[in-house]
């Protein structure tokens, strides 16, 4: 069951909830549905030096492309994903009983570092050094993941990755940044449009990038 709300009371700008105690809040039953125990994942890659490779059109495509790819041929599902100029931040769920998020990220990291320095894009210099030990000047070499604990986890990360453009000062409105779930799951039912104008108290205290 969605987030369900309707507005307009006599004509003032009232918002009635169906669900008062979870207003502004998505419902909690998809949580329940998209969480698998110790399978669940929540993941920051940022690019090398922070240049902002994801400005780029092409490279967004390119980047949604090989996460397909590799879907396909190491499948894992794309929960929840939103695409900053610098960094993404993703959930993920894995096959049960399969916790190799490692090896999916090498691929991909890997994959769309080959792509892109064909494609002559925009990369960051790295020393001679840094090139030896592997480094593209495409992908920082570490990135942040977290193993989700329980529904209530899955909600904060969920949340904190449609927030994550307001919070980066990026747009004033989740609706407005195209490159995330956020207008999915509008369609689908679990936000209403109008979630994320001030910062969603799932998330206070969370700082993930
Ligand atoms: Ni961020």
């Amino acid at each position: 069951m969605g987030y369900s709300c309707t507005t307009g009371m006599g004509g003032t700008s009232l918002v009635v909830c169906q669900y008062s105690s979870t207003c502004g809040r998505a419902a909690m039953s998809d949580y329940r549905r998209w969480y698998v125990e110790g399978g669940t994942y929540f993941f920051t890659v940022v690019t090398e030096r922070r240049i902002p490779i994801f400005a780029d059109a092409a490279a967004r495509r390119l980047l949604g492309d090989v996460i397909r790819s590799i879907a396909e041929s190491d499948p894992f599902e794309v929960v929840a994903i939103v695409l900053l100029p610098d960094h993404l931040h993703t959930l993920w769920r894995l096959p049960r009983g399969d916790r190799d998020f490692s090896t999916r990220w090498k691929k991909i990291k890997g994959e769309f570092a080959k792509a892109w320095l064909r494609e002559g894009g925009l990369t960051a210099e790295v020393s001679a050094s840094r090139q030896r030990r592997g480094s593209s000047g495409v992908w920082q070499r570490r990135f942040w993941e977290h193993v989700i604990r329980d529904e209530g986890d899955l909600e904060a990360h969920f949340d904190y990755i449609h927030f994550n453009p307001v919070k980066h000062g990026l747009v004033t409105h989740p609706w407005d940044w195209e490159w995330s779930t956020f207008r999915k799951y509008v369609r689908e039912g679990h936000y209403p449009k109008e979630w994320g104008r001030a910062e969603p108290e799932s998330i206070s205290g969370l700082s993930l990038e």
